[in-house]
């Protein structure tokens, strides 16, 4: 039996965290966070790493995984939970090479035809959107709407992610079209109380999913 995918996965992205990357990091693995991807498009390789390290040693006494995005080689260098790649990076197998069969890679995708093609992958999750309009991702790719996602889940048995534009408000016609997790950066990050907020999100899949194990 595989094990449940975690119903939520928060998107540490640099620019909403700035420099409380780490604390809020913390913060939201004491709330229950068990799947986390840290994401930073303009640092440079070094702060990314050191970031990265920093991570993996903070959060090692949670039960969280913690992806690192774009970066194989790193995600590998620093032992963390597994790698994001997109469209324009590394292909699955490529990145599947350098971090191993251990740690998880996810891939992102923006058109039914893509997540076909995920689905041929070794790819361990498939990350689809975005579902709804976003300011977190540049020059972002076309709204696939929740009719989308419902479509992409009949193309797959992978994990499917739902990401872009999602709240807590949102979060519940999400999972109920076929996501098996509901990623977000903005609605928890730059919540007044992003542990609080995580917490709500937590509560609604309870509800929605039914008991958690
Ligand atoms: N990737 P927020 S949308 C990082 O469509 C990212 O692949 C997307 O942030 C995709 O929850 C997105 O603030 C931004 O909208 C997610």
């Amino acid at each position: 039996m595989p094990l449940a995918f975690p119903s939520f996965y928060v998107i540490m992205d640099a620019v909403l965290s700035g420099s409380s990357t780490i604390a809020l990091a913390e913060q939201l693995a004491s709330a229950g966070a068990e799947l986390m991807q840290y994401r930073d498009k303009q640092g440079s390789s070094r702060l990314l790493f050191e970031t990265s390290q920093m991570l993996v040693r903070r959060l090692e006494l949670f039960p969280v995984r913690l992806i690192v995005n774009d970066r194989p080689d790193i995600a590998a260098l620093v032992g963390a939970g597994g790698v994001h790649i997109g469209q324009d990076d590394l292909p699955v197998a490529g990145a599947r090479t350098i971090i191993g069969s251990e740690r998880w890679v996810g891939c992102s995708t923006h058109t039914l035809e893509q997540v076909r093609e995920a689905g041929r992958t070794a790819a361990d999750y498939i990350a689809f959107g975005p579902i709804f309009p976003t300011t977190t991702k540049a020059a972002a790719d076309p709204t696939v709407g929740v009719e989308g996602l419902r479509r992409a889940r009949e193309l797959t048995r992978k994990p499917l992610v739902a990401i872009g534009g999602i709240t807590l408000e949102r979060a519940e016609q999400v999972w109920r079209a076929g996501a098996d997790s509901v990623a977000v950066a903005r609605d928890v990050l730059a919540a007044r109380d992003p542990a609080a907020r995580l917490q709500e999100y937590r509560e609604l899949a309870t509800h929605v999913f039914g008991k958690q194990s």
